[in-house]
């Protein structure tokens, strides 16, 4: 079995935590700029300067083999403040840039909304702001019409981390914790906004293929013996995964995920969420739509059974076993004998990637086209002695197992098209800073060289036969 000779191969990058620059060409703020500068953890400047090195970055992909990459254009450097007149120089820059993929033979797959929302929508309520949607639609209908050279659109990047992140677990801005209602009623609204694009986008008869990301966690019970875990594992469940793949790939939400919904919301003393039945509509009309999904999967999860108060420790250094999730009306995290965790306590299960996309295929028929848009290993990575290639055997270890998975899924019928690694070249991680490290190459973020890893040359083997070395 191998990948057949059309399959995507490429490496994933998004605006933010590439390009660097973030005050260049009149760029307008995005929600990370103030919250990190309050953290005083980490400078999101210079990134790994992609805004000036995209030239280098994209021959690197293609002489490495790769046909393809991810990327997203920022809001912000298109739209300053979010709506308004188009900023020239941004809209210039990805005109260049674009240019630039297909002399290196290399397809962009173009996310509109990578995680950086303009500050001044943030100010005014971000994702919870209706009035928001309808600025997000208007941005994404204008980059339809102005950039016709794209093939792939993904309308966001990982709903549910913005919206569980943002209010559940607090680690991105603002940093709320424990409001379960936000968490719900954002992932409500950001399904409706990604399915006003989808609409808009048929609508307008663009040309090319759209779809959505997703970050799934394979969430099981940490003893499938046990009641308690089974129904703690469907409530992270619907935190994580189920409002968004029903309400994107579906365009309904089941029974169930609305109960198990409500019963967070209880649980905690919150108020149910606001869904206005016309919406419904569109998110159903909007899954007829769509023409692929995008997975992102790095984790499994496994709950326990818990009744306590809400408490979450999360490990942005890398010190393993340093976090902690327990959530009032969900469950706690639980780390079974044999799985492995990497230093920032995510338990490795590659396994967790095929079940995920066989649930997609089970549960969600109308789903056409599957793609795997991030997948790797973040690691702890000093520069390599002159001379020397970095060996990064634990990162090709991990992507080998997980691309077998996607084997299997083909093997089985599933439709996977792609796979993209996380990430390209090193750069910075959201909540951890720039010591945790994905890309194929190494990055000296004072020089901005690059230094292909071992996994660089091992990926470029794969493309070239179509099968997984060892
Ligand atoms: C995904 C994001 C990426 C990237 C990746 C790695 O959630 O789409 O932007 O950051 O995760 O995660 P982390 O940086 O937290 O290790």
């Amino acid at each position: 079995m191998k990948f057949s000779i059309d399959f995507y191969f490429g490496g994933a990058t998004a605006a933010f935590q590439a390009e660097g620059a973030v005050k260049e060409d009149n760029k307008g703020q995005v929600l990370w700029e103030p919250f990190l500068e309050r953290q005083g953890r980490f400078d999101p400047e210079p990134a790994c300067d992609f805004y000036h090195r995209y030239p280098e970055d994209l021959k690197l992909s293609h002489d490495f083999g790769l046909n393809s990459i991810r990327i997203s254009i920022a809001w912000a450097r298109i739209f300053p403040i979010g709506a308004g007149k188009p900023e020239q120089a941004g809209v210039d820059y990805y005109h260049q840039m674009f240019a630039e993929c297909r002399k290196n033979g290399i397809e962009p797959f173009v996310t509109l909304h990578h995680f950086d929302t303009p500050e001044t929508l943030h100010q005014a309520g971000d994702w919870l702001n209706p009035d928001n949607i309808e600025k997000y639609v208007a941005y994404a209908k204008f980059c339809f019409q102005e950039f016709s050279e794209i093939n792939y659109w993904i309308t966001i990047n990982e709903p549910t981390s913005m919206a569980v992140q943002q209010y559940t677990t607090g680690t991105f801005p603002p940093g709320e914790k424990y409001n379960f209602h936000k968490t719900f009623q954002a992932e409500h609204n950001l399904n409706l906004a990604h399915a006003r694009v989808v609409n808009a986008f048929k609508e307008m008869g663009i040309a090319g293929q759209i779809g959505v990301v997703h970050a799934l966690q394979t969430v099981y019970p940490f003893d499938p013996a046990k009641d308690g875990d089974i129904h703690a594992a469907k409530l992270q469940d619907t935190l994580d995964n189920r409002v968004f793949l029903d309400g994107t790939l579906a365009g309904e939400y089941g029974t169930e995920t609305l109960a198990l919904m409500n019963e967070i919301l209880a649980a905690n003393q919150q108020a149910e969420i606001t869904i206005n039945p016309s919406e419904m509509d569109e998110l159903k009309q909007a899954a007829q739509q769509l023409d692929f999904v995008g997975v992102n999967y790095y984790f499994s999860k496994y709950m326990k059974e818990y009744h306590g108060i809400s408490e979450t420790v999360h490990n942005g250094t890398g010190q393993k076993g340093s976090s902690i999730s327990r959530l009032q009306g969900i469950g706690e995290s639980g780390v079974p004998d044999g799985i492995e965790m990497t230093d920032w306590d995510w338990p490795i299960n590659p396994q967790g990637l095929y079940d995920q996309l066989e649930r997609i295929k089970t549960n969600y028929p109308l789903v056409k086209d599957l793609y795997i848009t991030e997948n790797g290993l973040g690691l702890k990575e000093e520069k390599p002695a002159a001379g020397k290639i970095l060996d990064d055997q634990k990162r090709i270890d991990y992507i080998r197992l997980h691309l077998a998975e996607v084997l299997r899924a083909i093997n089985d019928g599933i439709n996977v098209k792609g796979y993209f690694v996380w990430s390209l070249q090193d750069m910075f991680s959201w909540t951890n800073g720039y010591n945790k490290r994905y890309g194929l190459f190494f990055v000296d973020f004072e020089t901005q060289q690059r230094y292909p890893k071992k996994s660089a040359h091992w990926f470029k083997k794969i493309t070239e036969t179509g099968e997984l070395p060892e």
